[in-house]
């Protein structure tokens, strides 16, 4: 009997690091290899929302927006954890792990978030965990200084992103630190560390010196 595509499940990497700290640029390296489905972040619906945008809602009003934005990011986030997939490699940018382990412990952490909103998305990040197979094969942390990432970021000038600050970003470098060195949280596969803190130029150097051990035996 011929196997249905989503029996099949796909080499699957996550890429994931702080705010700008280039995943996007990681995602558009690997587009010569034909093998591969790049699912890049669902920003522009996060920006979009039958015309909210929900992106800017948040920067604006925190408090108020935090809990809707970070459940909406979990949705668009376990689609494209579970769509089918007829290749067979996926890299993804993000992941619902980090949604969770850096995004809404960050934001419980600076009492953004009440408790009693925290404990209501961490038991659906739970329920998500027990009913899908949330497949990961390698992780790649591109791993970067906040002080380089914030000049990024204001360089880049997303408008949504004119009010994050350094402390902000460095705080959120310490929580994918946390869980992808120091293991303070679950780690579901093994982790390619890069440094992101080069300039263009040198950083898609290391990615064609990474492909064949990002892409293992797909390569
Ligand atoms: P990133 O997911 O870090 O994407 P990016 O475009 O900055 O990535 P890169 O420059 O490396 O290509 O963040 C996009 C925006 O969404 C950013 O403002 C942070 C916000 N965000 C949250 O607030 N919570 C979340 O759970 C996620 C995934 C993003």
């Amino acid at each position: 009997m011929e196997k249905k595509v989503s029996e099949k499940l796909p080499y699957t990497v996550f890429i994931e690091g702080n705010i700008g700290s280039g995943k996007s640029t990681f995602l558009e390296h690997f587009s010569k290899f034909k093998n591969a489905s790049l699912i890049p972040e669902p920003l522009e619906e996060w920006k979009n929302l039958n015309g909210i945008n929900l992106l800017d809602l948040l920067y604006k009003d925190p408090q108020k927006w935090y809990m809707a934005f970070q459940s909406y990011v979990m949705l668009t986030q376990i689609k494209n954890h579970i769509g089918l997939n007829e290749k067979p490699i996926k890299l993804i940018e993000r992941s619902i792990y980090s949604g969770q382990y850096c995004f809404l412990e960050q934001m419980h952490d600076n009492k953004i978030l009440e408790t009693g909103m925290y404990h209501v998305l961490q038991d659906w990040y739970n329920f998500i965990y027990e009913h899908h197979k949330i497949q990961c094969d390698l992780i790649v942390y591109l791993r970067t200084n906040p002080e380089i990432v914030y000049k990024r970021m204001k360089q880049r000038g997303r408008t949504e992103e004119s009010k994050v600050t350094l402390q902000y970003l460095k705080d959120l470098h310490n929580h994918h630190e946390n869980w992808l060195i120091h293991g303070k949280f679950n780690i579901p596969a093994p982790v390619l560390i890069i440094d992101a803190n080069l300039d263009r130029e040198s950083i898609l150097k290391e990615y064609e010196e990474a492909e064949k051990m990002i892409l293992g035996e797909n390569f």
